[in-house]
């Protein structure tokens, strides 16, 4: 008989009859989730199946030109005041997995050879900013400045960056030397004595006011030592400086990025066509995201516009409800 019901709708159709709409495809209140784009084995269908750790994922990156679009079609009018958006969910983590992770390090001791502007601590403060340690005087090969730092706690360090980006004064020659175990902060004649540390790297004619040492294996590192022999800003020498150094770990075979909808609009139709807008949103931050209208709100048809995902993500939803 459904058979039957079906095949005379489809006449209906070839006859052009304006009542051949999308809805009458399929019986009253069947649920229809579709995307625009969707990554394999995320389907539209996992966005309302109940379990907030399953989830769509979205196949192309939403942007303000290129925004993603969710359509949801309750098969007949449904009245609700509160929509929750799920995207806690961690399965199909979509960015690339990065080379590696940042570390937060703290600062606990340390020392120059002379300070001319910053603070040592600055050098450790998390952002290239532009803070940092320079030195008094221009270092030369024969009286090089230095910086000791020690940290607060040991790092497992895969790479490490000597970022000067802010100030464009280049380390041209320098010598890097890590240690396992912090030095005695009273004992200057020790921390500045390189045999108590090994070399991690060592240049004559760097050019690069990023420096990047990459590192075949993980190392613990308490204190690092840091001599600069000639130091250029577009080829005249300068003081030496070090804006920040950055750490970075292996990437944890578990990781995975945090991702919400960040700006995202949703709207309700009752004809499928005309679309009002329910709730824009922009800076959202939170995995679970709950509106609730003050007026109940009665829709057919609801469109998921995403405009950016936080984390440059794909675009995802674990679950989203309507009650
Ligand atoms: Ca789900
Ligand atoms: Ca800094």
């Amino acid at each position: 008989m459904k058979k039957f019901i079906s095949l005379l709708l489809a006449i209906t159709c070839i006859l052009g009859v304006s009542s051949c709409k999308k809805e009458s495809e399929q019986p009253k209140g069947e649920l229809t989730l579709t995307a625009v784009n969707t990554k394999n084995g995320f389907s539209p269908d996992s966005a309302m199946d109940g379990d907030v750790n399953v989830g769509w994922v979205g196949s192309k990156k939403a942007t303000e030109s290129n925004f993603q679009v969710f359509d949801i079609d309750f098969g007949e009018k449904k009245t609700f005041t509160t929509i929750t958006l799920d995207d806690s969910f961690n399965d199909g983590y979509t960015n690339r997995r990065p080379d590696y992770v940042p570390k937060t390090v703290t600062y606990q001791n340390g020392n120059a050879s002379s300070v001319g502007d910053g603070t040592l601590a600055g050098v450790l403060s998390g952002s290239a900013d532009g803070q940092s340690w320079k030195s008094d005087a221009i270092p030369t090969s024969e009286n090089a400045q230095w910086i000791w730092l020690s940290l607060a706690e040991d790092a497992l360090v895969k790479k490490l960056e000597l970022n000067n980006e802010m100030n464009n004064s280049v380390p041209v020659s320098y010598e890097v030397y890590y240690s396992q175990t912090a030095h005695n902060r009273r004992n200057e004649d020790e921390y500045t004595d390189v045999s108590t540390y090994s070399l991690l790297d060592k240049q004559t004619e760097n050019t690069e006011n990023i420096i990047e040492i990459e590192l075949d294996e993980e190392i613990t590192v308490r204190d690092l030592f840091i001599k600069i022999f000639v130091q250029q800003n577009e080829g005249v020498d300068v003081v030496a400086s070090i804006d920040e150094i950055l750490f970075y770990g292996e990437t944890p075979s578990d990781y995975y990025e945090e991702h919400q909808p960040e700006k995202f609009t949703i709207m309700g139709s009752n004809d499928g066509k005309t679309f009002e807008v329910i709730k824009e949103v922009s800076g959202n931050y939170q995995a679970v995201w709950t509106y609730a209208s003050e007026t109940s709100l009665t829709y057919r048809y609801i469109r998921y516009i995403v405009f950016a995902e936080y984390n440059n993500n794909y675009p995802s939803i674990g679950e989203i409800t309507f009650s």
